[in-house]
């Protein structure tokens, strides 16, 4: 198949997808609430700078389950299954090499710290989700790390353009402590939705818990609602 052709390809699953779940998107409250709780002028998805309780750091604090695992980037993988039509098991070099984005977006921890404006590059989830075409049944995701964390995530909040799965922070390769190899981010969400050392991507034909949502965070982590446990 030749580039452009390849390239149309991934377009055509990547529209066709956003289209499925564009309503739902449309009326997440990181898009849709119309008195979100929070202070500051307004960021790039229309919400206030600054999520009701939380305070700006210029610093980044590192939060883990007390280990943060060693992966060599010959070892690393990444896994797509569960309820899609085309799994996938991909080395960091095919990571790579699928279409890469840059985006500036802001890191909401439920401990009450924010920090803003930061750089990222890596892949978006939409177009891994493209490649590995979600069936109609698929409605969240699972995502497993190396260190044994897992996290759901509801497709609608999942495909938004801002969450990617980061190799790069400001120009550099993540550090360990923050994840590297790889890391989901999730800018609309509280912070804990975003797998540091991710290894795997489950789709689900129905929401399940992941580590802290078993242990009573919020299922849907929405900061501009305050919604920190549930
Ligand atoms: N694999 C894994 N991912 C994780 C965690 C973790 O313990 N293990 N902690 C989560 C929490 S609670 C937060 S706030 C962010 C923290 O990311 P940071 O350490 O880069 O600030 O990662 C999230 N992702
Ligand atoms: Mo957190």
């Amino acid at each position: 198949m030749h580039e452009s052709e390849k390239r149309n390809r991934i377009v055509e699953a990547r529209m066709k997808l956003k289209a499925r779940f564009e309503t739902k998107i449309q009326s997440t409250p990181s898009v849709a609430d119309d008195k979100p709780l929070g202070t500051g002028s307004i960021n790039r998805h229309g919400m206030p700078v600054l999520p009701i309780g939380q305070t700006i750091t210029h610093k980044w604090p590192v939060l883990d389950l007390g280990l943060q695992p060693a992966v060599s980037l010959n070892d690393w993988r990444l896994i797509v299954d569960g309820e899609v039509e085309n799994p996938l098991n991909l080395t960091w070099e095919e990571f790579l090499a699928l279409p890469q984005s840059q985006d500036t977006s802001d890191f909401h921890c439920v401990t009450t710290w924010s920090k803003l404006n930061m750089i990222w590059n890596g892949v978006r989830f939409i177009d891994l989700a493209a490649m590995a075409q979600p069936k109609e049944t698929a409605t969240h995701i699972m995502c497993y790390s190396y260190d044994d964390y897992s996290v759901n995530v509801s497709l609608e909040e999942a495909l938004k353009p801002d969450v990617l799965i980061a190799h790069t922070v400001e120009g550099n390769p993540l550090p360990k402590e923050h994840g590297g190899p790889a890391r989901m981010i999730t800018p609309q969400l509280y912070a804990w939705k975003g797998a540091k050392w991710i290894n795997r991507i489950e789709f689900l034909k129905e929401n399940k818990l992941g580590f802290w949502e078993q242990r009573g965070y919020s299922n849907t982590a929405y900061p501009w609602r305050n919604d920190r446990y549930s």
